[in-house]
């Protein structure tokens, strides 16, 4: 029996090979980003893998694909179970910031710690939103419909062979490998010669919409390694004469705890693809729509830390001074510690006992075991995405700049309505990483035999409190609480 997580690595080996034999500055990227993360693991020990042991972050890759219709998306999902892969977070990219493009994407990956450990391979899948009447009118919609309707992005055979997987937690050797074989071609670049016509019609609303919309297959977009340096990363590929986007999306370089996610790419290349003309010739011509993509992960934020994020964002941009100008931001209002980040509730963390606890009283303060070194807090790392870089990095791979008619309604999609298309639940990163803080925090309190009260959480930052989340959860409860949900109405002087 090939278990799931074997299944999931040897399909991201798989996806790697067949990508690296399609897109060669694939294998540089990889190649390069290998060579830093040597190089930082040499340099900083131990603190390098503070988010990821140097084996995990090796073998992590995340890959994107597009999709057309909620069929094709809930067949998708199918696929993905196979792997132990699962749809967490919802990001309407169609309002992401200027030159948005008519998708709404979740991202498939594994959900616990556990299975994150073994293989984080994870797929940000995005689907066409053809019934938005701003990018499609109503010609272009029924053409698209009966186009997607026509079309088989996943043979039968894959999806019995998934199924079975799914079930069964894994498939015997001869089956593992049909099912590798058919979920990896699945995602193979296609031969099928592209009608010129109606890939240019739809390529002028959107090139995003013509490579969901006007071939008849779909393909890897990219596959993204991760880097522990993405700035050296950026400068080394530059070095090397590769175009890279203008600027890494994300946060900015700065001296304090790597949050979030940092994303850059290399700018789609021209690849040939066979077209088939009006007058009916059929001609070899180029595209570009593919390109690389790497990123640097960072902790995960809570709630609270991600208005703060937002904000942060917002007040960069109002600002002006590109990276420089945001990294001032940073400075000045988020802590330059991971401590700093955990006592303001601002971060996930894990919590391991490194102690023995002193004669409980009724209630110990998670600060206060941390403060005596009792238990010692551990990043719980990012596992996800972020819409406006997504958007970024879409869009700075677009020929051109698309159109969109403003002023009609737009059909609303929100991660309950995924929910909905793909018939299963769309989960809530938040609720994830939550789950493990609380987990840990309550496998502590019984190592301990003590009550641990996460109370007291410092305010967030000098920011006004006013756009942070409203405090939900005021319990000191440990089972319904976290160091997250406490009180934003404590004030410095509340706490010692
Ligand atoms: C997806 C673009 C977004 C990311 O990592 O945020 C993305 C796409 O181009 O299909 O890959
Ligand atoms: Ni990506």
């Amino acid at each position: 029996m090939v278990v799931t997580w074997e299944l999931r690595a040897a399909f991201a080996r798989g996806l790697a090979a067949m990508y690296g034999r399609e897109v060669p500055a694939y294998e540089t990227l990889v190649e390069v980003t290998r060579t830093i993360n040597a190089e930082v693991v040499g340099r900083d020990g131990g603190d390098a893998e503070r988010l990821g042991s140097l084996g995990r972050v090796s073998a992590e890759r995340h890959g994107a694909i597009r999709v057309g219709t909620p069929r094709e998306l809930a067949q998708a999902a199918r696929v993905f179970a196979a792997f132990g892969m699962y749809p967490v977070g919802f990001y309407d990219l169609r309002d992401a910031g200027p030159g948005a493009v008519p998708v709404v994407s979740t991202a498939f990956r594994p959900l616990d710690a556990g299975e994150l450990a073994r293989n984080p391979f994870r797929v940000f899948t995005s689907m066409l939103v053809v019934d938005d009447p701003r990018y499609f009118d109503a010609d272009t919609q029924a053409r698209l419909q009966a186009f997607l309707a026509d079309r088989v992005l996943f043979p039968p055979e894959l999806l019995a062979l998934a199924d079975r997987a799914a079930a069964e937690g894994g498939l015997p050797e001869r089956d593992a490998e049909a099912l590798l074989g058919r979920a990896t071609a699945a995602f193979a670049l296609s031969s099928i010669p592209v009608d010129r016509a109606w890939y240019d019609h739809l390529e002028h609303i959107s090139s995003v919409a013509a490579d969901i919309g006007g071939v008849p297959t779909t393909h890897l977009n990219h596959l993204t390694p991760r880097v522990l340096d993405i700035d050296e990363l950026q400068a080394r590929m530059r070095s090397r004469g590769i175009e890279m986007i203008d600027e890494i999306q994300g946060p900015p370089a700065w001296e304090g705890p790597d949050v979030l996610l940092r994303q850059t790419s290399f700018r789609a290349l021209a690849e040939d693809r066979v077209f088939r003309y009006p007058d009916g010739s059929v001609r070899t011509g180029a595209l570009r729509v593919r390109f690389g993509e790497v990123e640097q992960r960072g902790i995960a934020l809570t709630p609270r830390g991600r208005a703060l994020y937002d904000r942060m964002v917002a007040e960069a941009d109002a600002r002006g001074g590109g990276p420089d100008g945001a990294r001032e931001v940073w400075r000045r209002h988020l802590p330059a510690t991971e401590r700093g980040l955990a006592e303001r509730g601002l971060a996930f963390f894990t919590y391991r006992v490194a102690g023995p606890a002193g004669a409980p009283a009724r209630g110990v303060e998670l600060r206060e075991l941390v403060d005596a070194g009792v238990l010692v807090p551990e990043p719980i790392v990012y596992e996800d995405f972020l819409p406006r870089s997504a958007a970024g990095i879409f869009r700075s791979n677009l020929a051109g700049d698309g159109t969109r008619e403003e002023g009609r309604g737009a059909p609303e999609y929100d991660l309950a309505r995924l929910a909905g298309v793909l018939g299963s639940t769309v989960h809530d990163p938040m609720d994830l990483y939550a789950a493990q803080q609380d987990a840990s925090l309550r496998a502590a309190a019984r190592t301990l035999g003590v009550r641990i009260v996460p109370a007291n959480t410092l305010p967030a930052d000098t920011l006004p409190t006013a756009a942070l989340p409203a405090n939900t959860l005021t319990t000191t409860s440990l089972t319904t609480t976290s160091l997250t949900t406490t009180s934003l109405t404590t004030t410095t002087e509340e706490t010692r």
